[in-house]
């Protein structure tokens, strides 16, 4: 499916770090489209509909604490497979045991600053970028090489 979508987030310690830069290029360059984006400071209440599998684990409340404390950067990227290899891209959970060459795995050393989200799921992803965007933000384009001038 080459409109599969997946949500990804620059979470505050990668926006402070000035790294949403790099994180969006290894998404484009890998080949994959950005159709939405945006940055915001995320409310308690997002945040608590975002992680409410989470709600009942100890570090729940340092998780949000950690994700309000600054400006969040949120993207939907489209492509085929984009769910499964943005979770490659991404790196294990805790940035100990993600490989060099993801982005936990080169921008990040403890698991409560690991810099970035990633939906897990084709239908944890649908979840997440209706709570983040509304649809009219989701913005569907051809690429240049793609279609004529007209001119
Ligand atoms: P992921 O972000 O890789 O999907 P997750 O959904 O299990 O991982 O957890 C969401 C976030 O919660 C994770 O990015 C960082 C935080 N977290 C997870 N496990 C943690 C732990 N054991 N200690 C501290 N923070 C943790
Ligand atoms: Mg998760």
């Amino acid at each position: 499916d080459f409109r599969e979508r997946t949500l990804v987030a620059v979470k505050p310690d990668g926006v402070q770090r000035r790294l949403v830069g790099q994180i969006i290029q290894r998404f484009e360059q890998r080949g994959f489209k950005l159709v939405g984006l945006k940055m915001l400071e995320a409310s308690e209440e997002l945040l608590s509909e975002h992680y409410c599998e989470l709600r009942m684990k100890p570090f729940y409340h340092g998780l949000l604490r950690y994700m309000t404390s600054g400006p969040v950067v949120v993207m939907v990227w489209e492509g085929h497979n984009v769910v499964q290899t943005s979770r490659t891209m991404v790196g294990h959970t805790n940035p100990a045991e993600a490989p060099a060459g993801t982005v936990r795995g080169d921008f990040s050393i403890h698991v409560s600053r690991n810099v970035v989200h990633a939906s897990d799921s084709v239908e944890g992803a649908q979840r997440e970028i209706q709570l983040w965007f509304q649809e009219k933000d989701i913005l569907n384009w051809d690429c240049c090489d793609q279609t004529s001038t007209g001119d």
